[in-house]
């Protein structure tokens, strides 16, 4: 897979792309970053790549010429590309959306800046797409956030037996809890489950902590959760016991 970023700050994605996993994804040929500065693609003697709103109004805006001058110079090397604007306004990205734009082979992540970004670029762009509901400065870190959450979930990239099986596993889930030695921390144990080596009984205890957490915490995932009657009964069970007391 090839990522294109489309930025103002080629340079604040140098550490993040140098360092773990995504380096890894780099160095074992299943990703690869390619960095275009937005200024680049000016073409005013003083590479001019924002302006004052229509309207008035506080702030700056980026102009269209150069975003779309961007992506057409992508879209003519790849008529595939699939162009994204990181925007507040964008549907939020869930784990479903990152598994489709693994499935992809090329994509274009264009990073806005300052109040906006000149409207008249979703005419040229594919989707937009946001991390959440809260305000960040810029694209950036959203951008980060979707190539992260999809270059893990590349063939290869999380070596053999590892966590991308286990996400599907759990599909829809919170997590059941995770535990390491010493055995007592000040006084907190580790559930005794855990040592017993009785796989069968851990594998019920963690299913059921899974469902638990996310019966407390998250009803929303719980309803589009894939559930087997020995969950269901289980959820009933914790219902009828009060259910608060973890
Ligand atoms: C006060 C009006 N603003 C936003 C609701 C202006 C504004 C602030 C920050 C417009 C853009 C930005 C920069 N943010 C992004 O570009 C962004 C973002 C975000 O702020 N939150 C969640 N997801 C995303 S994706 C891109």
């Amino acid at each position: 897979m090839r990522i294109d970023l489309l930025t103002l700050f080629p340079e604040f994605f140098a550490s993040p792309l140098s360092q773990s996993m995504l380096r890894r994804a780099q160095a074992l040929g299943a990703v690869e970053f390619r960095l275009l500065n937005l200024r680049d693609f000016t073409e005013d003697r003083h590479q001019v790549t924002d302006d004052r709103p229509f309207g008035g109004g506080p702030g700056m805006v980026l102009k269209i010429e150069p975003l779309v001058k961007a992506i057409r110079r992508v879209r003519n090397e790849d008529p595939e590309v699939r162009v994204l604007l990181l925007s507040p306004q964008g549907p939020w990205l869930d784990q479903s959306k990152a598994q489709e734009l693994s499935r992809r082979e090329h994509l274009l992540l264009i990073c806005g800046h300052y109040e906006g970004v000149d409207d008249r670029i979703r005419y040229y762009i594919d989707e937009e797409l946001s991390i959440g509901d809260y305000v960040v400065t810029g694209g950036e870190i959203p951008a980060l956030v979707v190539l992260d959450a999809v270059t893990r979930l590349l063939p290869g990239v999380l070596g053999g037996e590892g966590a991308a099986e286990q996400d599907s596993f759990q599909a829809g889930l919170l997590e059941y809890p995770h535990y390491t030695r010493p055995r007592v921390f000040e006084g907190h144990e580790v559930p005794e489950v855990l040592l017993s080596g009785d796989h069968g009984r851990i594998a019920r205890f963690r299913r059921e902590q899974a469902l638990r957490r996310t019966a407390r915490e998250r009803q929303d995932l719980l309803a589009k959760a894939s559930l087997s009657a020995e969950d269901q009964e289980f959820l009933a069970s914790l219902l009828a016991s009060g259910a608060k007391d973890r």
